[in-house]
């Protein structure tokens, strides 16, 4: 059905408009406040934010990234030996390797900094990504979080379930190297690139309290099908509709070769992605730390700005 952006808000029944409103009523900003706020945004999408994360926060959010980066390359190489409590030897390492590490370390950061905006602000979001080959990393996050083990019971959390875990993943009898119908949460089946956002969208219509936030892969980008799937904003209405975050992993690669939209100019692909009617944030840099913070700002200020958008709309 396709959705008009211009009805009118008062056409479009919203049992829960009322709270909404108390809500945000309660969170209404001071002139000072909206103006801090606005300069934060400039700064943000210059990839500038400040660092909210205390260091604690920081402390921990790194350690759960590095630990589902672990179990993320166990399932890609580790046939046993799934603590290297030994030294590692030829027989610990799977026969015959599938996937690439790509885009997992970044699918990884991401899903733990999801993680953080839904808990400090009790949010609705599927988490939705394209680069099939970051299947591991979806594994990984599930197994941490510990619904992997309640859907698999012997997939434990502990050393036997882990050596079980990384043996499985794209094994005989085992488990697909994408993400699959069979794991935890999963609606978009890795494998065929470029469906990525149209599933995003699709999720949210009619569904106006989720956000899917949906990492496109820079090689998944120049499939036809996800060519076109950034307009699907012409058909989201805010009012009766959820958000949709999608997130440009410019690893620079597809596998090895290099990719469109990581070697245009800076410039160039943020006109291309406003011109799709997207406001792009820019979190770029290489040192854990840094980019924590980077990233917890930037997604605080787009969390923000999608929930004045929706308030506004609705
Ligand atoms: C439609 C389609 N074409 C080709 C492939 C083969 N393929 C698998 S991964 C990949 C590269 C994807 O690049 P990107 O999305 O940037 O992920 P990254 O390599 O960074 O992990 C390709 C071409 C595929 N899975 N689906
Ligand atoms: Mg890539």
């Amino acid at each position: 059905m396709k959705k008009a952006a211009t009805e009118p808000p008062s056409r479009i029944p919203y049992p829960r408009l009322a709270a909404l409103t108390a809500r945000r009523g309660a969170a209404r900003r001071s002139p000072a406040q909206t103006t801090a706020a606005a300069s934060e945004k400039r700064r943000v999408e210059r990839g500038e934010g400040k660092s909210p994360l205390s260091s604690d926060l920081l402390k921990k959010l790194d350690a759960y990234w590095r630990a589902a980066n672990y179990l993320s390359v166990g399932q890609i190489y580790l046939y046993d030996n799934p603590l290297l409590k030994k030294p590692l030897k030829r027989e610990h390492i799977k026969p015959r390797l599938l996937g690439h590490w790509g885009t997992t370390p970044g699918l990884n950061f991401l899903y733990v900094h999801l993680n953080r905006v839904i808990n400090e602000q009790n949010l609705n979001v599927i988490y939705i990504t394209g680069p099939g080959h970051g299947g591991p990393g979806l594994v990984a996050n599930t197994y941490l979080e510990g619904s992997y083990s309640e859907l698999y019971p012997n997939i434990s959390q502990d050393e036997e379930g882990m050596q079980k875990l990384f043996k499985q993943f794209s094994f005989p009898g085992g488990i697909p190297s994408h993400v699959a119908p069979e794991t935890p949460g999963s609606i978009h089946e890795g494998g065929e690139l470029g469906y990525a956002l149209a599933h995003a969208y699709g999720a949210v219509f009619d569904n106006p309290d989720l956000i899917a936030a949906c990492v496109v892969g820079d090689g998944e980008a120049e499939t036809g099908p996800l060519a076109t799937s950034w307009h699907a904003n012409k058909f989201l209405n805010p009012v009766r509709d959820g958000a949709v975050l999608p997130v440009l992993h410019l690893n620079g690669y597809k596998i090895a070769g290099p990719t469109v939209l990581a070697r245009i100019p800076k410039e160039e692909l943020d006109a291309l992605l406003r011109g799709y009617g997207y406001r792009p944030c820019f979190v770029e840099g290489a040192e854990p730390a840094e980019m924590h913070q980077l990233m917890a700002a930037t997604l605080d200020v787009v969390i923000a700005d999608i929930k004045t958008i929706q308030y506004d709309g609705r």
